[in-house]
């Protein structure tokens, strides 16, 4: 991508700005690390800074691959805008953080996706993406919790932290829209091979049938379920209260100091679903899981639009967020995809129709052949509805050298 600008880029600074939330609301923005919650910044920029680079170590080697020139086009534009997030929280650790932060980024270089003894911090980010099916869910699904994650950072107090984070959100909206028109396009293919077909098998065919799209989203969906952190966080809480990680657009809660007020979180207690009351400031994890679920429904919703349009009778289904949860009050529990709640013996006999198979991934990743013809699509994928930046579809998007 030689066009690409490699850079340091921040949202415009806002004259005066307060910070908007927490025990310092209304007090003037920080432009330094303010000493008491240095560890604190600290830890939320490393994990911030630790999912970018994970996420293209996870997708390496997906350009081998890739149903066509056009999907090839947008992986590069997605793998170079990590980079360079990556690159933004490095130069805060850098920038504000002295000695400190040096070593925070130079550890940020040592740990890899998936590595045995020095694995990146967040669960899914160490999960194999080597099918494009798995790229498409993980940039609808895990991309999806860089928005909201990033949406709360942006109401930071600490306005540098506030400002890069409020840049790096004008890029995720494509690497969703990648992810969202991804998923879409393999299930209106399969819709078209089911017609073609005497069974209506998409896979007698060469697709990817729906069922095996539904688990991939019952995997993918419910680990980046976790990535919000726990129900009930006194991090969440310690966060909020200083003024560092708020509120996805904070602005339009009425009270930005949440030191009254309950929320109602559901879970397990002796064996049966019953309500808990949390302080609000603890739950700030799950206000945040709150917004993303409705988001992720609205795409799951256009998906379905696809299958109706086709005529196909298949609805697509988020699982329940207590479904296959490995953090969190719902953690070491089991849970049917509608919520309810089952025995560990239940769940497993009922694994291979809920979450991808290694039979599943064995026939996906058999799909993946590499079509780097201009305007040629794979056969399990459908082209998408348009080009890129207003060229045809069968632009050359990528060249070799
Ligand atoms: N995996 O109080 P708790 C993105 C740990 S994605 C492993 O429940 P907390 C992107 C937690 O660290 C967005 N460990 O949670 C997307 C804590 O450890 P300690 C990334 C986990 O701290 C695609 C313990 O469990 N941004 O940008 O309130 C491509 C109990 O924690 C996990 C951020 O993450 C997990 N899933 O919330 C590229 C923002 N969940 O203290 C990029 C910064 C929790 O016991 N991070 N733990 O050692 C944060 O705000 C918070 O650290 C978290 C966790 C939301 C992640």
């Amino acid at each position: 991508m030689p066009d690409y600008r490699w850079g340091i880029f921040l949202a415009p600074p806002e004259h005066d700005r307060k910070i908007p939330f927490g025990d310092s609301f209304g007090e003037q923005a920080w432009q330094e690390v303010p000493g008491e919650f240095r560890n604190a910044l600290r830890r939320i920029i490393v994990t911030q800074g630790d999912t970018e680079p994970a996420s293209v170590e996870q997708q390496r080697l997906l350009c081998d691959s890739a149903p066509s020139m056009y999907d090839c086009r947008n992986l590069f534009q997605v793998n170079v805008e990590e980079g360079r997030h990556l690159w933004a929280m490095v130069y805060l650790l850098h920038a504000h953080f002295g000695r400190d932060g040096r070593e925070e980024a130079e550890e940020l270089l040592e740990r890899r996706s998936g590595d045995f003894d020095k694995p990146r911090i967040l669960t899914t980010f160490n999960e194999p993406i080597d099918d494009w099916l798995s790229f498409f869910m993980f940039t609808m699904f895990t991309d999806r919790d860089g928005k909201y994650q990033l949406l709360a950072l942006a109401e930071s107090g600490f306005d540098p932290l506030a400002r890069t984070t409020r840049f790096m959100l004008t890029e995720e909206a494509h690497h969703m829209f990648v992810g969202e028109t991804g998923v879409q396009r393999v299930v209106k293919r399969a819709c078209e091979l089911m017609k073609q077909d005497p069974n209506e098998d998409a896979r007698a065919q060469g697709g990817i049938d729906l069922p095996t799209v539904q688990r991939y989203v019952n995997f993918w969906y419910s680990s980046s379920l976790d990535l919000f952190g726990g129900e009930i966080s006194s991090n969440a809480a310690d966060y909020f209260a200083a003024g560092l990680k708020g509120r996805a657009k904070e602005a339009r809660f009425d009270d930005h100091v949440a030191l009254s007020g309950h929320y109602n979180i559901e879970l397990m207690d002796d064996g049966s679903l019953s309500s808990r009351q949390v302080p609000m400031r603890n739950a700030m994890n799950e206000i945040l899981r709150d917004a993303y679920v409705d988001d992720n429904q609205r795409g799951v919703d256009r998906w379905n639009k696809t299958i109706r349009e086709a005529g196909v009778d298949f609805e697509i289904k988020l699982p329940h967020r207590r479904f296959n949860r490995k953090m969190g009050v719902h953690s070491g529990q089991f849970f049917d995809p509608a919520g309810n709640p089952i025995s560990e013996a239940e769940f497993e006999a009922k694994r291979a129709e809920w979450l991808p198979t290694a039979d599943d991934k064995a026939y996906v990743k058999h799909l993946m052949k590499p079509v780097l013809e201009p305007g040629k699509m794979a056969n399990w994928i459908a082209a998408p509805a348009r080009g890129i930046n207003g060229q045809p579809i069968d632009f050359e998007y990528i060249r070799r050298v």
